[in-house]
């Protein structure tokens, strides 16, 4: 035997050694980064990043490597985006999104409303002024990311450790119970186009905390309260439940997505095999949309000191990694169903007037609902425009945004705001507006000029 042929054996059992410490072995087209083979299923593979470390170049490279989709650590936060009331602060949530759009990746948003981390005006009120404070702070994050985020984290962590399955005490709750649902429907007034998430931790598997969730999420779901999905954070130990499948599951037959959202395990010997666990249950849910890990490196973990994460603190890949992209790669391309996106009904067929058409889609719950219309422009450009609508007697708009209205009920004309009036040859723009009752079954009527 050669040498040559010597030292490709060794290297070859080298890499069965390696390849041998996971259990599926990756097939010819098997993706080679966490978001390709991802990617592959029809899923998201994200991280947590704190903004400020993107200038680490180490760790820049790796998440334009591994990742498709980004959320903040921290920075979309209360306390990081309303430092004082009424003040917003997007600095660092901006260059998240722009590092993400850069770089082909989505980006969910974490979290609009929470017990901890709030600022400290906010952990000062109470009753009213702090439920109005807080949808206005809904509603302006929402808005300003609006466009831009997959899913929106509406409500983080409202529900108690512990049996009884039941709502944690919080400023928040002491509002009134149907804070979550007016959080969720004021975000969907303001980004109609993300996804909406309750997100929650100690929920990885059937048990009281997640029962509790569930009984909420079926409860809205029955009264229409917009939400569109769950995600369960995944801060594990040394083991899993072994329903965190079937737990993941239950909540997908009740009609909204699942997502993986702060994944992280702590190091030991089972750390790879959990892992996989989690992985080849958000495969084998086709509702679920997606994993994220909460951070990179360990060393840029909030619990550095179990390792927790899929690379290690020089920036290696772990036996996790690993265990990770093979059960990504395990049975090679597929893609769920496409889930339906948050807007359930379309009318379209416009009637032209002027030079542009509209159209409206709508989203609705007992007593109120959300409209996008989408304006377009026929075969000259349009500079200017006003939509009529048509709505049933008994409903009214009650806020508008990227339009301004003149009425609230039967024929209400919306106009373009300054920075869209003017739309190119055959370009759209949108605006929406909420309202109470139902929304308008007419096709709207779009002039031109
Ligand atoms: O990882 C975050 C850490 O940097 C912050 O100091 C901490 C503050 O409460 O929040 C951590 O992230 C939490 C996430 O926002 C919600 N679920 C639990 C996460 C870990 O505590």
């Amino acid at each position: 035997m050669s040498v040559k042929r010597t030292r490709l054996i060794a290297l070859c059992s080298g890499l069965l050694a390696v390849a041998g410490a996971v259990a599926v072995m990756p097939s010819a087209s098997a993706g080679t980064t966490l978001r390709a083979a991802a990617a592959e299923k029809g899923r998201y593979f994200g991280t947590a990043v704190a903004t400020s470390r993107l200038s680490d170049s180490a760790y820049a490279s790796i998440i334009n490597r591994e990742f498709s989709s980004l959320v903040a650590e921290n920075d979309m936060k209360w306390d990081a985006t309303e430092p004082q009331q009424g003040r917003f602060s997007f600095t660092n949530g901006d260059r998240l999104v722009s590092h993400a759009q850069a770089n082909g990746m989505t980006v969910r948003g974490h979290a609009l409303l929470w017990h901890a981390q709030q600022p400290s005006w906010a952990q000062g009120l109470s009753g009213s002024a702090l439920r109005s404070a807080a949808i206005n702070h809904v509603t302006q994050v929402a808005a300003h990311f609006r466009g831009k985020i997959h899913s929106w984290d509406v409500v983080n962590e409202a529900f108690a450790d512990g049996g009884g399955g039941g709502r944690r005490d919080s400023n928040l709750q002491r509002t009134g119970n149907d804070w979550i649902e007016a959080a969720f429907r004021a975000a969907r007034a303001a980004d109609p186009g993300a996804k909406l998430c309750y997100n929650d931790y100690n929920t990885d598997g059937v048990n009281a905390k997640s029962t509790g969730i569930y009984t909420m999420v079926r409860d809205f779901k029955s009264r229409g309260v917009p939400i569109d999905c769950v995600g369960f954070q995944s801060h594990l130990g040394t083991g899993i439940a072994s329903d965190y499948q079937r737990n993941l599951q239950r909540f997908a037959d009740l009609g909204v997505d699942v997502q993986i959202t702060e994944l992280d395990v702590a190091q030991g010997s089972n750390q790879a095999n959990i892992y996989a666990t989690v992985t080849r249950a958000c495969i084998a849910v086709s509702r679920c949309n997606g994993i994220t890990v909460w951070g990179v490196r360990d060393s840029d973990s909030w619990r550095r000191d179990e390792n927790p994460l899929l690379f290690d603190s020089n920036g290696n890949k772990k036996q996790a990694y690993t265990a990770v992209l093979n059960e990504l790669n395990a049975g090679g391309p597929s893609s769920p169903p496409p889930s339906p996106s948050p807007s359930t009904s379309t009318s379209s067929n416009p009637q032209p007037g002027g030079g542009c058409t509209a159209t409206v889609s709508l989203n609705s719950w007992t007593g109120g609902f959300v409209a996008t219309v989408k304006v377009t422009a026929g075969s000259a450009p349009v500079n200017g425009w006003t939509v009529t609508v048509s709505l049933p007697s008994g409903s009214a708009v009650t806020s508008a945004w990227s339009a301004t209205n003149t009425g609230t009920t039967g024929s209400v004309a919306f106009r373009n705001v300054s920075y869209n009036g003017g739309i190119a040859a055959a370009g759209s723009t949108e605006f929406g507006f909420q309202g109470t009752g139902n929304g308008p079954a007419a096709t709207p009527v779009c002039q031109a000029g």
